[in-house]
């Protein structure tokens, strides 16, 4: 049994595995810091685990094996923990597993070739509790063909199903009542061709899809109404060859596990690309058919790196936002009311822009990647601070000017 931490203090450089980042990308970085798994049928060993899920309610990750068919737990540095199921179609036995997720102190299998999802208690005994759809594929309301990913929103405790050959999303209550579900076959925006992954941004409630068949991720409010998509079949940054899973990390990021093109790619949430991740094979900054994925608060991530037999992990750090004046004055003004304006950027999202003249409050700019604000001025010298604040609360340096008030 490996130890994660074992590979701690191995940290490659960087630079080696950040793929064709475009001009303009923000300065951000990932590192590959380990993996735990390998080949077998034993405890910690996997046979093509394709979904893996991190459990903030237990800070422990779950792990389905598609050939394997059974579900393991292990800490959040790979040490084995316990295990359930076995082949079947029996109560708490698998076929063909694939997508994981967690929630409701429970833990949710999309058992894909029974048609059906599992639900299991999040303890380290994993006891099986229910499941719904059936064993044969059906299109009925609360049925599934092939269903492979599964996923549930923190907040409402819905759980939204990707079932990939009804070619739909369905959405059920916390407890599995069927509430809703969109999507039919389809290359227009809100269709679907093969929808394999789903993930639920915490933040907003929004539902991101993986269509693995049309290579492109989609967007949608909690309810199911299309808000936008992207991707398209290839290799060059932003585009996919048969995505399947993906995941939503710290400050809205989509993590998407690109599978034929055998690496991750990381999105901000309106989908513009920030980074890619590995090349194909079995080496420690590789991957081999990655088909999901898990992301901490913090910005672990966990991939399923199916053919490698073996858990990928990588650290994704949120870079700091930054913020410029722009036309600063160079002298003296003679007016009570300054108007200042600038911009800020970050690898995720500028929530705000904060000023602050003299010795009051930090104020609230208009505009964030574009920002304007209109400083009052006392008679003398004023000093001014602006600062910027991203998704994830870090802020940016300060800039200071002095203005002096004739
Ligand atoms: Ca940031």
């Amino acid at each position: 049994m490996r130890n994660l931490f074992s590979f701690f203090g191995r940290l490659p450089g960087i630079a080696s595995f950040l793929l064709a980042l475009p001009a303009g990308a923000f300065a951000q970085s990932s590192t590959i810091v380990g993996s735990f798994g390998t080949a077998g049928a034993g405890n910690g060993q996997f046979n093509g685990p394709t979904g893996v899920a991190f459990s903030p309610a237990q800070n422990c990750v779950y792990v389905v094996e598609n050939f394997g068919r059974r579900l393991q737990r292990f800490s959040t540095n790979g040490i084995y923990q316990s295990q359930t199921g076995s082949s079947g179609a029996g109560s708490g036995q698998f076929f063909g597993p694939f997508g994981v997720g967690t929630g409701n102190g429970m833990v949710y299998v999309a058992d894909s070739g029974n048609n059906r999802i599992q639900q299991f208690m999040d303890t380290t005994a994993i006891a099986f509790q229910s499941a719904w759809g059936g064993v044969a594929a059906s299109s009925a309301a609360g049925f599934f063909a092939s269903p492979e990913g599964v996923a549930a929103n923190a907040t409402s405790g819905q759980i939204y199903v990707a079932d990939a050959n009804n070619s739909r999303i369905q959405r059920f209550s916390s407890t599995g009542a069927f509430l809703s579900t969109w999507g039919t076959a389809g290359i227009g925006p809100a269709e679907f061709g093969k929808p394999s992954g789903v993930a639920v941004d915490a933040a907003t409630g929004q539902v991101y899809v993986a269509d693995s068949i049309q290579h492109r991720i989609k967007r949608f409010d909690a309810s199911g109404n299309f808000l936008s998509q992207w991707g398209g079949e290839g290799a060059a940054t932003g585009q996919f060859q048969n995505p399947a899973g993906l995941a939503i990390g710290p400050e809205g990021i989509v993590v998407v596990a690109d599978t034929g093109n055998h690496r991750i790619q990381i999105f901000n949430r309106d989908g513009v690309f920030l980074i890619a991740l590995g090349t194909v094979g079995p080496g420690p900054e590789q991957y081999n058919t990655p088909t999901g994925v898990s992301v901490t608060p913090a910005g672990l991530a966990y991939v399923a790196d199916s053919g490698n037999h073996r858990i990928s992990t990588f650290q994704y750090t949120n870079a700091a936002p930054t913020v410029a004046i722009k036309d600063a004055p160079r002298g003296p003004v003679d007016k009570a009311r300054l108007s200042l304006k600038g911009s800020a950027t970050d690898d995720g999202t500028v929530v705000r822009v904060e000023v602050k003249v003299g010795k009051g409050a930090f104020q609230t700019a208009v505009g964030r990647n574009a920002w304007r604000f209109v400083a009052k001025l006392k008679k003398g010298r004023n000093p001014i601070e602006i600062r910027s604040i991203d998704l994830g609360g870090k802020v940016s340096a300060v800039r200071r000017l002095s203005v002096i008030r004739s």
